[in-house]
């Protein structure tokens, strides 16, 4: 089984809006907004809900900007199969929730050291508004094998 994922970052040069996941998958990691796709709602209305019960903030005219497959090999975890939004634009100020805790990085000094290991790679990417289409695995050791591609349609 797979778990289809939403993330959305929002970028407004050149600045970054992260936020610490306080509870469940990724749990003390810095991330975007975003989670599972429920029944019956398109990925955008997906991310869309999750950036709104994240964060308490309204986002539109999101950009699709890759999709990468997680698979976790040395895990009892279901793949991941995460679609990326970026966007400039938001309603309301960004707040603590009981899921997140949001913070503005600069874009040139973001907190690799405490984000997911795969983000110091398609990050770069969506900052400069190029495509990604991509697959990671991850074992006990860190990112066994990954792929990860530019490219110009999705
Ligand atoms: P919930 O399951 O808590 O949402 N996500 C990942 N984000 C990054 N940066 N790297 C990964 O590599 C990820 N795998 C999943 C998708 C989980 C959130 O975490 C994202 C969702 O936004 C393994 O609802």
């Amino acid at each position: 089984m797979t778990r289809i994922e939403t993330l959305v970052i929002i970028h407004q040069k050149p600045r970054v809006l992260l936020a610490m996941k306080k509870q469940r998958f990724g749990v003390g990691h810095y991330n975007g907004f975003g989670g599972g796709l429920e029944e019956g709602e398109t990925l955008q209305e997906c991310a869309i809900r999750e950036t709104r019960e994240e964060a308490g903030i309204g986002i539109s005219e999101l950009k699709y900007m890759g999709k990468i497959l997680f698979k976790f090999l040395d895990r009892d975890e279901q793949d991941h199969e995460v679609h990326f939004y970026k966007t400039t634009n938001y309603e309301g100020e960004p707040k603590e929730t009981e899921e997140m805790a949001p913070i503005w990085f600069e874009q040139d000094s973001l907190p690799y050291n405490e984000m997911w290991i795969d983000d110091k790679y398609w990050m770069p990417l969506l900052l400069e508004d190029k495509k990604f289409l991509g697959e990671f695995h991850f074992t006990k050791d860190g990112i066994g094998y990954h792929k990860l591609n530019e490219v110009l349609e999705l």
